[in-house]
């Protein structure tokens, strides 16, 4: 710890023990950023670039320590000084480049990529006000700018610029790189473009700003608002700035390496991460004509080059852009995108095999399956689901291309970083193997039926409560019961996934109590979750879960025995500290529409046991843990998928046949909320749940709260809730994002990893 000491002595000339927590967090972030530098990064002749538009790599100092093997070290001199890295931590801003999942993996896989040697680089934006923050104001979602950078950050500008050329003039970028650690391993980078003149003061009340004065906004925020059609033009701006920037540095790279573009796939292979990147196909086609390189062979080129990986089903999620907005953003890609498509319509004259449509629309995961060599799905419903329904066409005509890579999670952030206890435990039970070999925790079945080990993680899982109850007091103001069930559904606000589920199950549990039923312990529910600004609905649920929140709590009849609350602001940083606190996980999306899900496999590995449908991932962990060990409710997707091809689901037949559904959803314009909350959203939500309910709420309800009461009561046989929580961490193994990677290595990426 010499060389920490004196960074401190130089840049603030004072020991250690006099530093503020501040100035702690600036000497250690100079410090670490020396280390990962020292440690030197991955190189090979071939290259991993993986392109995404997110990357919600969460704060960096912890687990930049802990990959680096310093934690420990970090953290027992900053004591013996006086100082706790704990509150150091809390000094870091989370940068929000991501909103949810998709982004999430993104970082976790460059986790995974870093620490198994394999050489690669992130690819993307460097949005300097990220996604938004959230404030509730009046039981309501309101969106703030959310500033990350500081004058001394994770980020290093690389001293490497290109200029993109877009309609009538060319822009200039910098690009700025954020080492990523990997465990005990060199380290990759995360490469984030970004322009140099843009401004921030632009920005007026809540997160508004000009939307057409790109000069100024291109890399501000992430997704800005695409519900009209500046926003939506803004977004095809930032998604060509970053492919273009992303494919001149490929063949710079790789040329410098000898590459002579011929050969391009021995030097680079690009995962496109859901169709945000799509672009970087027709960008590098027009790159190695310009280069010298005829058409069809650069269609080849690039065809041995390009993966692309699906996260979601839902069809407004797959992009697909009018050929008169591209025209206007990147009208030299045009003739190539309409050349692309010419090719395909020559050899395929199906209609849903096209690029271009009749609409004139450019469907990018199309593009994608005709000009990539690979597509994978994200669990193994979902690429079941791909090939036999969504994207049967493109599954008989490539059968080949198609394959399943279930999703995973880094155990260094999500179990090593965020629940120390328990790790700390499991290592004195088997030993600490399962970090660099996650299939290790299997050993913890082994102790089934041992009551001092089962003892144990009761007591892991109480400290971690308690320490969750204060986050949850600092956050919104609430004491909450450490003895009550901690039920939690944290994840971005959608109608699939269905908060609006669990809400109604809250009010009939509400009306129960009312009536005198009194259960023999309460329950803490809690969520999390953003919605996206335009999304009608989805802020309308929040401001449901806000007004029942309101009404439960202070109601002294019924808090006893249950309260709710709602996280502000979820973030990677609160879902570090809500899921070691966990005991019954929410993974209730209607079957089908979870394309994986990652946080039930962190809530999984924290020794939570999860209520879910059969949808995602869920399905796996089901396999795995047995049907002991887990709660299974609802319609499967096959069931769902048929509901919707013979719109036969009609939700006011269930509203008006079920009395007890009616009360709970009846409730929501009922006085006790229409007296708390604004009667325009509760009517709006209501309304929607009667007479459309798109995502089959009222049809699983019944079923929901039959499973969710037996959870419940299965709760108060401690020792057997204990030995399922046991199970679930053992048989969490499988889904380390290190056996996700390894597997897109062995059967997409095919490069050599370096020890
Ligand atoms: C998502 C899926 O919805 C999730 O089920 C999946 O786990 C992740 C990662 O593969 O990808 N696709 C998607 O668009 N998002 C996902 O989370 N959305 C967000 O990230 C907001």
């Amino acid at each position: 710890m010499e060389t920490l000491s004196k960074v401190f002595e130089d840049k603030y000339n004072k020991n250690v023990k006099d530093c503020t927590n501040e100035e702690i967090y600036h000497g250690l972030l100079s410090w670490t950023k020396e280390q990962l530098k020292g440690r030197g990064y991955q190189e090979g002749k071939k290259k991993i670039y993986y392109i995404s538009a997110e990357f919600l790599i969460g704060k960096l100092l912890s687990n930049n320590l802990i990959n680096l093997g310093v934690y420990d070290e970090v953290a027992k001199y900053l004591k013996e000084n006086g100082k706790e890295l704990s509150m150091i931590e809390e000094i870091e801003p989370e940068p929000s480049l991501g909103n949810g999942g998709l982004g999430r993996l993104a970082a976790c896989f460059l986790d995974s990529i870093a620490t198994l040697g394999l050489p690669g680089e992130g690819i993307g934006l460097n949005y300097h006000l990220g996604l938004f923050k959230q404030e509730f104001k009046d039981h309501l979602q309101f969106e703030t700018p959310n500033p990350w950078i500081q004058p001394e950050s994770w980020l290093t500008d690389a001293g490497v610029s290109y200029y993109v050329p877009f309609k009538g003039f060319m822009l200039k970028s910098t690009l700025y790189d954020i080492d990523v650690a990997g465990y005990e391993n060199k380290a990759i980078k995360l490469r984030l473009f970004d322009i140099d003149i843009a401004d921030e003061s632009i920005v007026g009340e809540g997160i508004s700003f000009d939307k057409r004065d790109l000069l100024h906004n291109l890399t501000l925020f992430l997704y800005p608002d695409d519900s009209d059609d500046a926003g939506r033009k803004l977004r095809i701006y930032q998604q060509y700035f970053m492919v273009s920037n992303a494919a001149q540095m490929i063949l710079d790279e790789a040329t410098a390496k000898g590459c002579n573009l011929h050969d391009l796939a021995d030097y680079a292979v690009i995962q496109i991460n859901d169709t945000h990147p799509s672009m970087v196909i027709p960008e590098l086609i027009r790159l190695l004509t310009e280069r010298g390189i005829e058409f069809e062979e650069a269609c080849e080129i690039v065809s041995h080059v390009c993966a692309y990986t699906n996260h979601t089903i839902l069809a407004e999620a797959l992009e697909k852009w009018p050929i008169s907005y591209l025209e206007e953003v990147v009208p030299h890609l045009m003739p190539i995108i309409r050349k692309l498509d010419e090719r395909i319509k020559a050899k395929y004259p199906q209609e849903n095999l096209a690029i271009i449509d009749k609409n004139d629309l450019v469907h990018m995961a199309h593009m994608d399956i005709h000009y990539g060599f690979s597509i994978n799905g994200v669990a193994s419903l979902h690429t079941d689901i791909l090939k036999e329904t969504e994207l049967h066409q493109f599954y008989e005509i490539y059968p080949e291309k198609f394959n399943n890579k279930t999703n995973g999670i880094t155990f260094r952030r999500w179990l090593l970083h965020c629940n120390h206890p328990l790790t700390e435990y499991i290592t004195s039970m088997i030993g600490d193997g399962f970090r660099k070999d996650s299939f290790e925790l299997d050993k913890m079945l082994g102790f089934k039926g041992n009551q001092d080990v089962l003892a144990n993680i009761l007591k892991i899982k109480q400290d971690a409560k308690k320490r969750c109850a204060e986050f949850i007091k600092a956050n919104t103001g609430e004491e909450i019961n450490t003895h009550s069930v901690y039920d939690i559904q944290i994840k971005r606000l959608h109608e699939y996934k269905r908060q609006q589920l669990n809400a109604l199950y809250i009010i009939d549990r509400y009306l129960k109590i009312k009536a005198g039923e009194k259960p023999q312990r309460p329950v803490t529910f809690i969520f999390g979750a953003k919605a996206a600004p335009a999304y009608v609905i989805a802020k309308d649920i929040i401001h449901l879960l806000l007004c029942l929140q309101e009404l439960i709590n202070n109601d002294p009849e019924v808090s006893p025995y249950m309260k709710v609350v709602m996280v502000e602001n979820y973030n990677v940083s609160a879902a570090e500290k809500l899921i070691p606190a966990c005991d019954i996980s929410e993974q209730i999306s209607l079957a089908s529409k979870e394309a994986s899900g990652t946080g039930n496999m962190k809530f999984m590995l924290n020794g939570a046991v999860t209520l879910g449908t059969m949808d995602g991932a869920n399905v796996e962990i089901s396999q795995l843990v047995g049907k002991d060990n887990i709660y299974i409710f609802g319609e499967s997707s096959e069931q769902v998928i048929e509901h919707y091809e013979k719109a036969d689901y009609c939700s006011r037949d269930f509203y008006e046949k079920d009395e007890r559904i009616r009360r709970a959803v009846d409730f929501i314009v009922g006085n006790d909320l229409l007296s708390i909350g604004s009667e325009e959203h509760l009517r709006r939500l209501h309304h929607e749940i009667v007479s459309k309910d798109w995502f089959m709420t009222l049809l699983d309800f019944e079923d929901y709260a039959k499973v969710k009461d037996q959870a419940l009561s299965d709760y108060e046989d401690r020792t057997a809730w204990a030995e399922k929580m046991l199970v679930n961490i053992g048989k969490a193994g499988y889904f380390s994002s290190d056996r996700t990677i390894e597997e897109y290595n062995r059967d997409i990426w095919h490069l050599t990893p370096e020890k």
